[in-house]
């Protein structure tokens, strides 16, 4: 990538409006945990996810569907909520629970950043977990991208901070031009300085706490694996599915 007035990174789902979006491609990053776990829900045979912003809207389209066919899937300050199929730990989505499955997904911010991105001509979902599908993708665009973190409650996150720093140090070969924007030197220097050992920052992150105290903390690492899946989820009239077709 070549012409630095085309990325940019918006650090938390409160940190733009939506008309921002409109015509650009937006990347929708949350590595804790929803787009690790849809990713990986894609991956394993998931048939397609549907995001959605609230329980009720989930709750609605679950009612139009044969129960066999759907799977409610999400979370509630990190667990399961109640009466769902499954929560938001990527090591649930296993193939015998998702495949050929329409999972409807209600998350805390990865879906709601997923839903606020609605007017983009292109969403995608990146995750350390399928970097390089992503990056493959996005070289091939000459549209304006943006790397949404989903953070959390309008916070910014380290993980999700990274993860874009990752995508602009392979975009742009591992070296910057100044003209970059303020977002993207931001998130670059984060990756330079934890580059080494993602795992280990990520692990000290306040996000990292929170899954700790859930008795989650093999998430984490999972979600710090790299290059693990060739997924790349991609939106359509509202339905995530695997562009590559590959899983
Ligand atoms: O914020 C979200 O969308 C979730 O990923 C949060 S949690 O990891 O399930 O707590």
């Amino acid at each position: 990538m070549s012409n630095t007035e085309y990325l940019d990174v918006f650090l938390s789902v409160q940190a733009f409006q939506e008309e921002e979006l409109r015509g650009k491609t937006a990347v929708i990053i949350d590595v804790l945990r929803a787009c690790s776990s849809m990713t990986t829900a894609l991956h394993n045979g998931a048939k397609k996810i549907i995001p959605v912003a609230d329980m009720g809207d989930a709750s609605k389209i679950a009612q139009t569907m044969d129960a066999h066919d759907f799977l409610l899937c999400g979370e509630k300050n990190g667990v399961k909520i109640d009466g769902y199929h499954l929560g938001n730990s990527p090591l649930e989505y296993t193939e015998e629970a998702v495949k050929d499955k329409t999972l409807i997904f209600n998350t805390t911010n990865g879906t709601k950043a997923i839903k606020k991105s609605g007017l983009a001509n292109h969403i995608y979902l990146g995750t350390f977990l399928n970097q390089k599908a992503l990056v493959d993708e996005l070289r091939d665009h000459d549209d304006e991208i943006i790397l949404i973190c989903s953070g959390w409650h309008g916070r910014q996150s380290i993980e999700d901070t990274l993860f874009a720093g990752a995508v602009i140090h392979d975009l742009y070969n591992g070296t910057l031009p100044v003209t970059a924007r303020d977002g993207v030197k931001m998130a670059f220097g984060l990756y330079e300085q934890h580059k080494s050992d993602i795992e280990a920052a990520i692990q000290a992150s306040d996000h990292a706490r929170r899954l700790q105290s859930l008795e989650v903390k093999k998430d984490i690492a999972f979600c710090c694996q790299v290059d693990t899946f060739s997924v790349l989820p991609g939106m359509k009239d509202g339905i995530l599915t695997d562009l590559n077709g590959q899983g």
